[in-house]
């Protein structure tokens, strides 16, 4: 052996059972294609390459050093990954589906990220809170709740629609007789999407099914068209996403179809994301009893009438440390994708430009090598270690670079107020075991919680 020889000379390691025609599309899980590949990590190492009919590619990096690498905004660019294609039917130019530096990305960065300063949150905080009441009144006094992300998932929902357009999805009005049909257009319209992304089983899905997602769309449109036109007849001002995009600062408002196109993308981007979030946390929470009643004592602390100040919000460490462990575990966008603006390597193999890579951050989350031996473990202490700030490269759950999440500040704002405010008020007493589904994002599936309201 030389110590010459390059590593790059060799082929990433892909999954074994390659056969001549269908490529490794065997090897694909269909319904939890992220953890499948969390799987193979453990097998082939933290990059391997599945290849598909025709050529395709598909890399997978789950390392911290390899994110280390390929966060590096000079050589690599978000790139708009495959599973992502079919969203555009929705979210049009919308922030999420508008192309790396397009004037419409432009343009609706500039307008809307006044809307997610972490200052702005001022502005939604009482929102958010009321849409906290909602949920705990649709708790009552006990309830066992046998979809937590459902309901979370409604929570979230209702959260964007009135905070940013002052729209509300009914999601609780419907609750008894089933979902609001915009958040089940919305469930039905991802879950077509994912799966229509998977290579070969995208061809597989029928007609019926691609009426239904086109209804959904259709209503979908229609629902937020009505929400603008609104609006404007009212003439009403008031400081949300929506009045931002009616009236900028500076320059003309965004074009009525634009409008459209970002409220979806608010609606798509941050609500099972989020949602699911909750959930997870409420997960963990359930379980350990001593650490809900930490997050209670803290919240209890500093709530006065009932309610917990927006200034206050700052002073949830607990709550903090159990929001950032659950996305380190359970990030609830499991990665990104990440495309070469040169020729490269990465891990010491040879990447050429424009080649793709997509980041598990479900593996990067747990790296030994800088999460230590008890990585897998749900430990939020390890967040309140003085002075501990992770690495970049170690936990990303917002993404990176100039595409990576406008809703961060968002996110996080609204989900310590909910769980602040609902492990306050409640008991939480959950049974099952973690069962993580998979619909573009990560998500407790039939998660089963018993919520008693504390007198
Ligand atoms: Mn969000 C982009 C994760 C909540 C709106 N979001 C991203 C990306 C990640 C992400 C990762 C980058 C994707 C990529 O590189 O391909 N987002 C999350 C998570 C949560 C979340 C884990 C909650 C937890 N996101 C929200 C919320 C909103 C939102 C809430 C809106 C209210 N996110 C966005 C938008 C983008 C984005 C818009 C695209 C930003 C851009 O490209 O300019």
């Amino acid at each position: 052996m030389t110590t010459t020889t390059k590593l790059a000379a060799r082929s990433i390691p892909h999954p074994p059972n390659r056969i001549p025609i269908l490529g490794d599309v065997l090897g694909i899980d269909r319904k939890r294609p992220n953890q499948k590949t969390l799987w193979q990590f453990s097998r082939l190492g933290p990059l391997y390459r599945r290849t598909f009919v025709g050529g395709v590619h598909l890399t997978f990096a789950g390392s911290a050093d390899l994110m280390r690498e390929i966060i590096d905004e000079k050589v690599w660019q978000r790139h708009f990954g495959r599973p992502y294609e079919k969203l555009r039917e929705i979210a049009g130019d919308g922030l999420f589906t508008a192309a790396n530096d397009s004037p419409e990305w432009k343009r609706g960065h500039e307008v809307l990220i006044h809307g997610f300063v972490p200052g702005a949150m001022a502005d939604y905080h009482d929102t958010m809170l009321s849409v906290a009441d909602l949920t705990a009144q649709w708790l009552g006094d006990a309830r066992n709740v046998t979809d937590t992300a459902a309901m979370m998932g409604d929570t979230a929902l209702e959260i964007i629609g009135r905070a940013g357009f002052g729209y509300s999805v009914g999601a609780f009005d419907a609750r008894a007789a089933g979902r609001a049909p915009f958040a089940a257009a919305l469930t039905r319209v991802f879950s077509h999407v994912q799966e229509s992304a998977i290579p070969m089983v995208g061809k597989l899905i029928g007609g019926k099914r691609a009426r239904q997602h086109a209804e959904d769309i259709a209503l979908m449109k229609q629902t937020v068209i009505e929400v603008i036109e609104t609006r404007r007849g009212t003439g009403q001002r008031c400081p949300d996403l929506l009045d931002r995009m009616l009236h900028p600062e500076n320059g003309l408002p965004l074009p009525d179809d634009n409008i459209a196109d970002q409220v979806l993308t608010m609606f798509v981007a941050g609500h099972e994301t989020t949602g699911n979030l909750l959930a997870f946390a409420t997960y963990f929470l359930a379980r350990n009893p001593e650490l809900a009643a930490r997050v209670r004592a803290e919240a209890t602390a500093v709530t006065t009438d009932g309610r917990i100040a927006y200034e206050d919000v700052a002073k949830l460490k607990v709550t903090d440390a159990v929001i950032s462990e659950t996305l380190r575990l359970w990030p609830t966008a499991p990665g990104f994708f990440r495309a070469a603006r040169e020729d490269t390597t990465l891990g010491g193999y040879d990447i050429s430009a424009g080649e793709w890579v997509f980041v598990l951050l479900l593996a990067v989350h747990r790296d030994t090598s800088v999460w230590g031996p008890d990585a897998e473990e749900f430990r939020p202490d390890r967040w309140l270690e003085n002075g501990f700030r992770p690495k970049p490269w170690t936990y990303r759950p917002f993404g990176t670079g100039p595409r990576s999440c406008i809703g961060q500040a968002f996110a996080l704002h609204e989900a310590k107020l909910i769980i602040a405010s609902l492990v306050r008020d409640f008991d939480l007493d959950g049974r099952s075991e973690l069962d993580v589904e998979e619909n573009l994002t990560l998500r407790p599936s039939n998660l089963e919680v018993e919520f008693r309201r504390i007198k």
